[in-house]
């Protein structure tokens, strides 16, 4: 009777590893969040129209800012970035794409260098608790644990699309630069980094108005010769509004490095927007079209926080990524990607 039992309950032990997902992994990620000058528009001028750039607006400071980026290090000393390679470079100011597959739990050791209390959750993946302010110079470590229920539901692909930011205060947090990322792939459907197995190439693009009245080092950059020559105070009655930069990946008129992809890749476009009241875009291809939730079209609606589309491409050459909402690309929300054979 005893080893009869033993047996079952052998039985069963047998049965729940083989159950237990094979994939379910712990991913850690060290991630700080870094001071940077970040420019606008590295290139000085208009690659698309071969232009130099747009005079200033009346009392736009310039296109070069002190912000604050998430960047992402190989280890716990913060020591190295991890590299990002020439063909990641137009990632820009959005930071570190994460992966995971439905089951993980990705762990971020979070390490604030700035001299402003921010922190790193991500928005819609409901098993996390609610971080509070790091404050500069601490380290804390956030785990979030990936569950069925934020999975892709059955209008989604393989894989769907989360941010992260810093809720400390989402407004001033995104002004800075704060934004990411969270790929999260159907269970048993991704490859060992935790991207989706049926997909050859990812693309991330965050559509976004930066607002630096919100950024939290304006008086910073008010007060710095080299950022503010003209001498602005800030209080000047068109100061808002001329310092709204259209961009994508940080990027303005043109300036984004330009990713590749072959004819055929099966590619996904990872589409990410900030909220602040100027948000809402309208991503567009020239060139090809793209599959979103079973439609086909040119042009995603992008009035969430993140949406994703799937291109084949079958159209070689150099093709605009732009945002026709509004006046976002009469105001330089432009960009190009690369098709090539
Ligand atoms: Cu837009």
């Amino acid at each position: 009777m005893k080893a009869a039992a033993a047996l079952g309950i052998a039985c069963l032990a047998l049965l729940v590893a083989f159950c237990e997902p094979a994939a379910a992994r712990v991913r850690i990620h060290y991630i700080a969040a870094d001071e940077v000058m970040w420019n606008y528009a590295p290139l000085r001028m208009n690659p698309i129209a071969g232009t130099p750039l747009p005079p200033l607006l009346p009392t736009q400071l310039g296109w070069t800012f002190q912000k604050a980026i998430y960047r992402e290090y190989t280890d716990a000393t913060f020591a190295h970035l991890v590299p990002v390679a020439p063909s990641e470079r137009y990632h820009g100011m959005t930071g570190p794409t994460i992966h995971a597959e439905v089951g993980d739990t990705v762990v971020i050791v979070f390490r604030n260098r700035t001299r402003f209390p921010f922190d790193i959750a991500p928005s819609g993946v409901r098993s996390t608790p609610n971080p509070s302010a790091v404050l500069p110079g601490a380290t804390r470590t956030f785990r979030w644990p990936i569950s069925d229920a934020d999975g892709p539901g059955v209008n989604d692909g393989s894989s769907l699309l989360y941010v992260y930011e810093s809720d400390v205060n989402q407004r001033t947090s995104e002004s800075a630069g704060l934004i990411g990322p969270l790929i999260v792939t159907r269970r048993g459907q991704a490859r060992a980094d935790g991207s989706p197995a049926d997909v050859d190439r990812e693309i991330v693009a965050l559509f976004s108005v930066q607002d630096e009245f919100q950024n939290p080092f304006l008086s910073l950059n008010l007060a710095s010769a080299a950022i503010n020559p003209r001498h602005f105070s800030g209080r000047e009655k068109t100061f808002e509004n001329d310092n709204y930069i259209h961009t994508i990946n940080g990027f303005a008129w043109g300036n984004m490095p330009t990713p590749t992809m072959r004819v055929g890749e099966r590619v996904r476009w990872y589409l990410l927007s900030t909220m602040t009241p100027a948000d809402g875009h309208a991503p567009t291809w020239s060139g090809q079209t793209v599959l979103s939730q079973g439609n086909r079209s040119d042009v995603v609606a992008l009035v969430t926080p993140h949406a994703v589309a799937d291109m084949v491409p079958d159209n070689p050459g150099v093709w605009l990524l732009v945002c026709t909402l509004n006046i976002h690309l009469l105001n330089g929300m432009e960009a190009r990607y690369k098709v090539v054979k």
